[in-house]
């Protein structure tokens, strides 16, 4: 029998807040409120990760993912996002609304519980929810308690209901204002500047994770609109994002500007006991496989259990289906998991219970049982749709043959570079001036553009832990190539040699030669284009090293600031500005750095390599979808993305572009 929504609230303030009994006073239970309130104000880290720009919009996305549970639930089908033009944000649902009865229990209105009693938004009441979306379940209430003021509105049994609450306390009592014909719930809240040092919302952080969960949840109507001005009084953004098509639409969406050799996507949907599993495939001509994951709504960055269960079950629904319909003839082995991988686009998405989250940024799925749930819910949907249109497995046999003997010849490339190296004596490449120190976890790498810039590096370096590798000549561009040609690229060869540590499927983390990698190249267009390259080569080809932070991006100074005997070096524009402002000589002399060849290897060592003081900005997939729409957009075939991404973001590219 379901609860009714009275027993749930009870539930609720019993369990969150730990109140022991119905009739325990109303003061005690007060001082509960706040100190739970006071213990996310003291370590806001534990309950939204940071509090830096991740924390900050984990804050929508919490109250954004209370929401999405009314439209799972099948009470929503509406979510409107807006960023006010104080820098406040708003989210409103079409749901039931939160509960305002009195609640007795607890002295005071069921949404007052849900907004100040931690864990208390309904998410951990299985009865009312199937599934929750919520990160790390926090609830509403944290971002109450991380709020300088939060507006809460409510329509719910033909009136509206108002209260506001400031650093998570209520300012005024929940009231009914007017009728209303409604229901829903709208929250507006404003980032507090005691606990956020920068409150500046990203819209296309925003919009990014707005279209996701738009693409996850079929249906459903996600509004965004972004109220502040630009420098030129423009209003930046109105979006709406809705998908009739579901994972199918997601998937049509990643392979955009490619061509894809059957369509519409293969759609695969099942569930086994409370585990529901979703998929959505498709090929294309590229080589690259690309499987975006996610358990309850999260994207799993690191993979998991769900996706060794979707491949599993892909590899074997192919090969099975290839058998009998005698396309792979009886004495030709069976396609691998590896042949099938190029070209392949799909979406995983499954919601189970009890979510366990691991890896190195807790985005990787390690139910164990998800496995063979997914496994069996994919090998089931996939052999009935190769069965119902056979027309499709034979372009993805051809590629997967295709791609086997690809990789034979890649592999044939790769044991070439590995016996070029054996005859060196040491796996180097002539180029490197290697560090003396042999401790991997001590030692860093810079990858220098051009050889004038190299021999400064190499002559400015700490030679103990440094370790320099000039490149000279085309970098192949990765987005298009197959391994096999892009080992006998020179540039890429002679980089793979100096990490030591393999390159695809022979990645090899312990031998990672050096544990910082630095890109080092000219602050300018030239090498704007090879920093793209070589991130494309790490993030397509060696994205552990990525994943386990060891890339780092150098950053050289803009400009160098003379008064006097005193110098300074600018990383920015802005910088520059504020300190020759502040200088009150007219003397002050600015040199503009255009390239690294412009330092000497004093400069060099002192402003971008010198522990010290150098400001180095470390490479992170935070979010894989942007990165994999960045890379694509920026290497890939079609020529109209390209322009438009480069005319969206004409502003951030200026700095780079003198
Ligand atoms: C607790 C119980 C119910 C709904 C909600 C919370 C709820 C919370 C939020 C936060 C944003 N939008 C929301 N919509 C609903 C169940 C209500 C019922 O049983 O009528």
């Amino acid at each position: 029998m379901p609860e009714t929504s009275e027993e749930r609230i009870e539930n609720m303030a019993n369990s969150g807040a730990g109140v022991a009994s119905a009739n325990a006073d109303y003061g005690a239970k007060d001082i509960q409120v706040l100190e739970g309130l006071e213990a996310v104000r003291k370590r806001p880290g534990m309950y939204i990760g940071d509090q830096g720009a991740r924390g900050l919009h984990h804050l929508v996305y919490e109250v954004v993912d209370n929401s999405i549970d009314e439209a799972l639930a099948g009470f929503a089908d509406r979510i409107d996002v807006t960023i006010h033009e104080d820098g406040s944000v708003s989210v409103l649902d079409n749901g039931r609304g939160i509960p305002t009865e009195y609640h007795e229990a607890s002295g005071k209105s069921a949404a007052e519980v849900v907004m100040t009693v931690l864990h208390a938004g309904g998410k951990f009441d299985k009865g009312a929810y199937q599934v929750s979306g919520g990160l790390h379940g926090v609830g509403v209430s944290v971002v109450n308690a991380l709020s300088k003021w939060l507006e809460l509105r409510i329509m719910r049994d033909g009136g509206e209901y108002r209260q506001r609450y400031e650093r998570g306390v209520p300012a005024t009592d929940l009231s009914r204002v007017g009728d209303s014909s409604e229901h829903g719930t709208f929250v507006r809240f404003m980032p507090d500047d005691e606990i956020f040092p920068v409150i500046e919302y990203s819209a296309d952080t925003i919009k990014g994770r707005l279209r996701e969960l738009a693409f996850l949840n079929q249906g459903v109507t996600i509004a965004f609109s972004d109220l502040r001005a630009d420098a030129d009084g423009n209003i930046a953004s109105a979006k709406i994002y809705h998908y009739s098509g579901g994972l199918s639409s997601f998937v049509e969406y990643l392979n955009r500007g490619k061509e894809a050799i059957f369509k519409p996507p293969v759609y695969i949907q099942g569930a086994r006991e409370s585990t529901t599993v979703e998929a959505a495939l498709q090929y294309n001509d590229t080589y690259i496989e690309r499987i975006f994951a996610f358990a309850n709504l999260i994207n799993t960055i690191e993979g998991g259990t769900h996706v060794s269960g979707f491949r599993t079950a892909l590899t074997r629904a192919i090969n099975d289906e290839a058998r009998k319909s005698k396309l792979l003839k009886e004495k030709e082995p069976n396609l691998s998991g590896e042949d099938l991988k190029e070209g392949l686009t799909a979406v995983v998405s499954v919601k189970l219970l009890e979510p366990q989250f691991e890896g190195q940024t807790k985005t990787k799925l390690g139910n164990s049982d998800v496995k063979g749930i997914v496994e069996s819910v994919v090998y089931e949907g996939l052999k009935a749709a190769l069965e119902e249109q056979p027309e499709i497995l034979k372009p993805i046999l051809d590629k997967a043959v295709k791609a086997r003997q690809a990789r034979e010849a890649a592999r044939k490339a790769r044991d070439l570079v590995r016996r070029k190296s054996a005859i060196n004596g040491l796996d180097l490449p002539g180029k490197l001036a290697d560090c003396s120190n042999r401790n991997p976890a001590d030692c860093e790498l810079y990858i220098v553009e051009g050889d004038s810039a190299g021999g400064s590096a190499k002559q400015g370096r700490n030679r103990n832990f440094q370790a320099i590798l000039p490149l000279r000549g085309k970098i192949l561009n990765v987005e298009k190539a197959r391994l096999d040609k892009i080992l006998s690229n020179d540039v890429i060869r002679t980089i793979v040699q100096a990490l030591g540590c393999g390159i695809g499927d022979d990645y090899e983390p312990n031998k990672l030669r050096y544990h910082k990698i630095f890109l080092m190249a000219d602050a300018d267009v030239d090498g704007a284009h090879i920093r793209t390259l070589l991130l494309t080569l790490f993030y397509r080809h060696m994205p552990k090293i990525i994943e386990n932070g060891h890339l780092f991006v150098a950053q050289p100074p803009l400009y160098r600031v003379q008064e006097g005997k005193k110098v300074r070096y600018c990383y920015s524009e802005k910088e520059m500005k504020e300190i020759s402002a502040a200088s009150d000589s007219k003397r002050a002399h600015i040199q503009r750095y255009k390239g690294l060849g412009e330092m000497n290897p004093e400069q060099l060592w002192e402003t971008t390599m010198d522990p010290e003081n150098r400001i180095i900005l470390k490479v992170e997939v935070e979010d894989a979808l942007m990165a994999d729409e960045l890379f694509g957009i920026l290497m890939g075939d079609a020529v109209e993305p390209r322009r438009e991404f480069i005319e969206a973001h004409a502003r951030e590219v200026r700095n780079l572009d003198i």
